[in-house]
């Protein structure tokens, strides 16, 4: 009763473990050795709540235990949904000790994204939050059940009603402890989340063996240690924040994490006055809002470092971060499928300043090609393809998208333009994917404009990514309609269909028609070019 994935080929994972990345461990393995070495250590710190490691590991098992009581493990799968909070640490663990395999959906996930997760995995297990507007009425697991899709058990953080309550499944059945049973060390351990650039959310099954090696490494490029308090500002869901070091590099270091609601930097450094934070971790448009918080209020003390990744950083922003925010900088450039680059801590300025880093691991194994397939050289700009002892060999259950995101040799194609140096560091320069990055959160063009043309007004849409000085890139949707839609009409269209509000468009804008390459694809480069005209003869800033 295993998930069915594609797995690393067998002479490549026998290598990785000949050379130490995968040492056949759960990923628990951070928190329970952790926990033998400093059990009175603080491990979690939300709002009035600090959580020692003991006190982490107790609440770990119990949920484990109540669930695997409950009839559920090895075989199972779990969609899971909740913001930055302690339980996101403790169920994420929990799950991975009963074997069960989840995902964890980003908060500002709605009926669209959960319920394609739902749809993809058939979960056994749904675990929300009654604070969610999906869960605060019984509107969308009504629906769940009227298809036929409710998941055979739901569990809601502050549920009114004691048998879904989370709480209550955190409090332990008072019966002897059932020993771990996690899947095993080269199995499928939970379902990371694709940006996506397909119509449909892809998922990205992680094993243990990868992705503990990928913290253990992380934890000690960024120097974490017992000493390290971390705020978790950003989607403990993503990959970020999850284990470049995030959540689980803290806890393989023995250090403690933070939690915040939200990057929001007023309430972020409050927190890291109050906690004494020493590291945090934000995309390159929350350290701008972070700068301008600080030209008035001083900077985050005694934040000493601080990891930026996500999305494209300017060198100007970056230079920025010393004087400003009075802390050392770290540039990452990684993704949820695998491949983690960092900047070194002891690299020169100009390095951390203007690349992006450098992989993790001496067997990352990099190929920049340019259109025709053929490798460029150092120093031009070529696509990204990947292969390595934690990138991810397939999407779940895409065997058609993975024959075009992989090549014969198995190297995952990123859809990113990077430059490389002869010393293998790294810099992002453009993107051949699909894709807005919008301040770190990524929209697949595809998805919005498929839902954008059921629309009964609309007959052709495309999406494209034009600059902004805070968020990196906005989306506008070009649209070619039957009559005029008011933007309003279109927003709310989409939000009907139950769409996050960050793949909103910013902007919609109507056309007579779509410019179109010569094999009758739109031709964005030629849409963006026309929006920059307009906007120019308009007078609106770019
Ligand atoms: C991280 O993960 P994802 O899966 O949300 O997005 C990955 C994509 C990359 O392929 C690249 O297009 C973009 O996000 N990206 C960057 C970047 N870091 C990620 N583009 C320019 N500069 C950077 N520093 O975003 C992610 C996962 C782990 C660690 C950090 C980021």
């Amino acid at each position: 009763m295993l998930i069915d994935f594609c797995r690393f080929p067998a002479d490549l994972a026998a290598r990785y473990r000949a050379r130490g990345y995968w040492i056949d461990e759960p990923l628990t393995r951070a928190l329970d050795e952790s926990t033998r070495a400093t059990p009175e250590a603080i491990a979690v710190i939300d709002g009035d709540r600090q959580l020692s490691y003991r006190e982490l590991s107790d609440a770990v098992a119990n949920l484990a235990d109540r669930l695997r009581r409950d009839g559920l493990g090895r075989g199972d799968t779990a969609v899971v949904q909740l913001p930055n909070c302690a339980e996101f640490i403790i169920t994420f663990h929990a799950l991975l000790r009963a074997g069960i395999v989840p995902v964890n959906a980003i908060y500002s996930h709605r009926q669209l994204e959960m319920g394609n997760y739902i749809q993809q995995l058939k979960p056994a297990l749904l675990i929300g939050d009654h604070a969610h507007e999906l869960f605060a009425t019984g509107d969308f697991l009504d629906g769940l059940t009227t298809r036929g899709q409710a998941p055979r058990r739901v569990i809601l953080k502050d549920s009114p009603d004691a048998d879904t309550a989370l709480s209550a499944w955190l409090a332990g059945t008072g019966q002897a402890r059932l020993p771990a049973d996690p899947t095993p060390p080269d199995e499928v351990a939970f379902f990371q989340l694709s940006g996506g650039s397909t119509g449909t959310p892809k998922l990205i099954p992680r094993t243990h063996n990868d992705y503990d090696y990928s913290i253990r490494a992380s934890a000690e490029i960024c120097g974490l240690d017992r000493q390290t308090r971390f705020l978790c500002a950003l989607p403990a869901a993503h990959n970020f924040t999850m284990s470049s070091p995030g959540i689980l590099g803290v806890l393989h270091a023995g250090g403690c994490i933070v939690m915040a609601p939200s990057p929001d930097p007023a309430a972020c450094f409050r927190l890291i006055a109050e906690h004494r934070v020493t590291v945090a971790a934000l995309v390159p448009s929350a350290v701008q809002l972070w700068q301008r918080h600080a030209a008035l209020a001083g900077p985050p003390a005694p934040l000493r470092h601080l990891l930026v990744g996500g999305a494209s950083f300017t060198p100007e922003i970056a230079r920025a971060v010393p004087d400003v925010l009075n802390c050392q900088l770290q540039q990452v450039f990684g993704m949820a499928e695998g491949l983690v680059n960092y900047t070194r801590l002891d690299d020169d300025p100009e390095t951390v300043m203007s690349m992006q880093g450098r992989p993790i691991s001496p067997d990352d194994d990099i190929r920049l090609l340019d259109e025709t397939g053929r490798p460029v050289p150092d120093g031009q700009p070529g696509a990204l393809s990947v292969r390595g002892p934690y990138t991810f060999r397939g999407y779940f259950k895409s065997p058609e998208h993975n024959s075009q995101a992989f090549d014969k040799d198995g190297f995952y194609h990123s859809g990113d333009v990077v430059i490389r140096r002869p010393d293998g560091y790294l810099r992002v320069v453009g993107r051949i994917k699909d894709q807005i990055n919008r301040g770190g959160e990524k929209v697949a063009a595809e998805e919005i404009e498929a839902l954008l043309m059921r629309h009964p007004l609309i007959r052709q849409a495309a999406l494209v990514a034009m600059p902004d000085a805070m968020l990196g890139e906005r989306s506008v949707a070009v649209i070619v309609s039957n009559g005029s839609v008011k933007s309003s009409t279109l927003r709310r269209h989409l939000r009907d269909l139950g769409l996050a509000d960050y793949k909103l468009p910013d902007r919609f804008h109507q056309t007579d028609s779509l410019p179109l390459t010569h094999i009758g694809k739109t031709d964005k480069r030629r849409l963006r070019e026309m929006l920059q005209a307009a906007d120019a003869r308009q007078g609106v800033p770019a």
